[in-house]
């Protein structure tokens, strides 16, 4: 059994990626996504990210889709995804490619300058720019990084495990996506 806490970040995220608010999660939501995580702070959209954000994005759905919508009409339920994510907290290893894929795509979005670790300045740029308070996002990046300044990919793979593992409310791990 899913326990209420790892329910709710699961459906934090689950409700983050129904970018259109319908309850399900479809193919145009990632399209929506893509678009959204192309745009830069004025609001622009660049469309070379686009292209490649979208492209990642739809392989990151047509993966999900494959192992979640078991009645093929193309949504992915709350229900779904929370069991889909309670198996992979059991056993992180059996992580699917998609999965695989899904968590790369989260590092480098915040990795901007493209170095192989995400610093404060990266990290906050990019939560200010998906709506987040930069307080909040400053804070986030302390605890997440443990004081080291800098969250390396050995690291981000850790967090990643752990926002979807723990059922410890104060591991750094949670505040992976902006959940409170
Ligand atoms: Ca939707
Ligand atoms: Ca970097």
């Amino acid at each position: 059994m899913v326990s209420e806490f790892r329910k709710k970040k699961y459906l934090y995220l689950f409700n983050g990626l129904d970018s259109d608010a319908s309850g399900t999660i479809e193919k145009k939501d990632f399209e929506k996504s893509a678009e959204m995580m192309a745009k830069s702070a004025d609001g622009k959209v660049n469309d070379a990210k686009h292209k490649e954000y979208l492209d990642t994005m739809l392989k990151i759905w047509d993966g999900l889709q494959s192992q979640a919508d078991s009645n093929k009409d193309g949504k992915v339920s709350a229900d779904e995804w929370v069991a889909l994510w309670d198996a992979y907290a059991k056993n992180p290893s059996s992580a699917h490619d998609w999965q695989k894929l899904y968590c790369k795509f989260s590092f480098q979005l915040l990795d901007t300058g493209n170095d192989g670790s995400i610093k404060s300045d990266e990290f906050v740029k990019v939560y200010e720019i998906w709506g987040f308070d930069k307080n909040d996002a400053v804070t986030s990046f302390e605890k997440l990084s443990k004081g080291k300044g800098s969250i390396s990919w050995a690291d981000f793979q850790e967090l990643w495990e752990e926002y979807f593992k723990t059922e410890d409310a104060n591991a750094p791990g949670n505040m992976l996506f902006g959940f409170k």
